[in-house]
């Protein structure tokens, strides 16, 4: 008998008092193993080389025992398969060969065709084939907004000074933008649910960053044309310091919210309203606290998570690559064990 992830369950507000688990960024740096695999290969190369995906994407199952896999890619993998210049650089992230610095870079844009990526689906299937049947895979890719600030700050930025200037000067050309990069996360997302992705992750990790007026005119309508490419699948909705956005970005097409340490869940829930499930939240800097810290806070998170009509536990954002990892292998335990009593309270 093959039992329905809990995942998918939580993710369709009928999870009862099981609680899944898995962490953004599991499949990384913090793993030796992996750091064994990448050896030598540069990032985007290992995102293109399907036995090495299926290899690094199952390591943190195998490890931790988490509840769902996240395919290991970049959020910059469809640009680069798309034919834009860029490189990611060890310690630093993506940076951009000639950043978007005039309309005519915008037209020029390229769009990405599937038969460009035959390799994320043989991946896909690759890994369907190792997950146990009780395991979520989850497909993902970055929101236009996120992907938009690395093409025109051209690397990671603190302010995304030149991306909101573009936004608010040149709305016209900002659509267009975004829309190309809907169109790009639409079709990376579509081969993965294809090929056999059981729920899909939408990453605006930068949204926080904006106003809810400029989120909500200039990036939610493009996030929400991405999300209605893959209704079929449960969809979850994540950003960094989206406290004042959590209800907007819930309207994007979304079965789940994902939430950062900064608000608790169940006061994340209450901005969102009763119709979604809400995944997170505990701060990953409390990964490096004596096991007795991150116990309790883990437990007030099982409690808060309680008080929406469904809960996916995670980190509020990707475990840091200084983690230990035996201290995730333990969290996904006092998760399993502890949870559904916690959450019976
Ligand atoms: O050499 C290395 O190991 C590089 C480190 C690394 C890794 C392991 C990068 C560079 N990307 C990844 C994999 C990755 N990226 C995954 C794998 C699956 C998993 O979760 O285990 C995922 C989901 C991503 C998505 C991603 N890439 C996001 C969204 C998630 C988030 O953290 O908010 C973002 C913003 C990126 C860009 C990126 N790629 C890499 C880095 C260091 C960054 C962030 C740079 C910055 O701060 O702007």
């Amino acid at each position: 008998m093959t039992q329905k992830p809990t995942l998918l369950a939580a993710a369709a507000r009928e999870q009862g008092n099981a609680l899944p688990v898995w962490f953004m960024r599991q499949a990384g740096r913090s793993l030796p193993e992996y750091r064994a695999v990448r050896e030598g290969t540069a990032m985007l190369d290992s995102c293109r080389r399907p036995e090495m995906v299926v290899e690094i994407t199952m390591q943190p199952v195998r490890r931790h025992d988490v509840d769902a896999a996240i395919f290991f890619s970049d959020i910059m993998v469809p640009l680069a398969a798309a034919g834009v210049g860029l490189e990611i650089k060890a310690g630093v992230g993506p940076v951009i060969t000639d950043p978007i610095r005039t309309a005519q870079q915008v037209h020029e844009l390229p769009e990405l065709h599937p038969e460009a990526i035959p390799d994320i689906a043989e991946s896909i299937r690759g890994i369907r084939a190792e997950l146990p049947a009780d395991k979520a895979l989850i497909g993902f890719a970055g929101a236009p907004f996120t992907l938009a600030s690395y093409l025109v700050e051209g690397g990671p930025s603190k302010d995304y000074a030149r991306t909101k200037a573009l936004m608010a000067a040149d709305p016209v050309l900002w659509d267009e933008l975004c829309g190309k990069l809907a169109r790009i996360s639409a079709t990376f997302l579509r081969v993965q649910v294809d090929a056999g992705a059981q729920a899909i992750q939408l990453f605006d990790s930068w949204a926080g960053s904006l106003a809810p007026m400029d989120y909500a005119t200039r990036v939610l309508p493009h996030s929400g044309r991405v999300m209605a490419h893959v209704a079929d699948v449960p969809r979850i909705h994540f950003g960094v310091g989206t406290g004042e956005l959590l209800r907007l970005m819930s309207q994007a097409g979304t079965e789940v919210v994902g939430v950062d340490w900064r608000v608790p869940l169940d006061e994340a829930s209450r901005r969102i309203g009763p119709l979604h499930a809400v995944q997170g939240n505990l701060d990953p800097a409390l990964l490096t606290a004596p096991w007795e810290v991150i116990a309790e806070r883990a437990r007030d998170v099982i409690r808060a998570g309680a008080k929406a009509p469904g809960h996916i536990f995670n980190l509020g954002h990707g475990v840091p690559a200084t983690a230990d990892p035996d201290v995730l292998t333990r969290l996904v335990a006092l998760v399993h064990e502890e949870g559904p009593a916690l959450r019976a309270e």
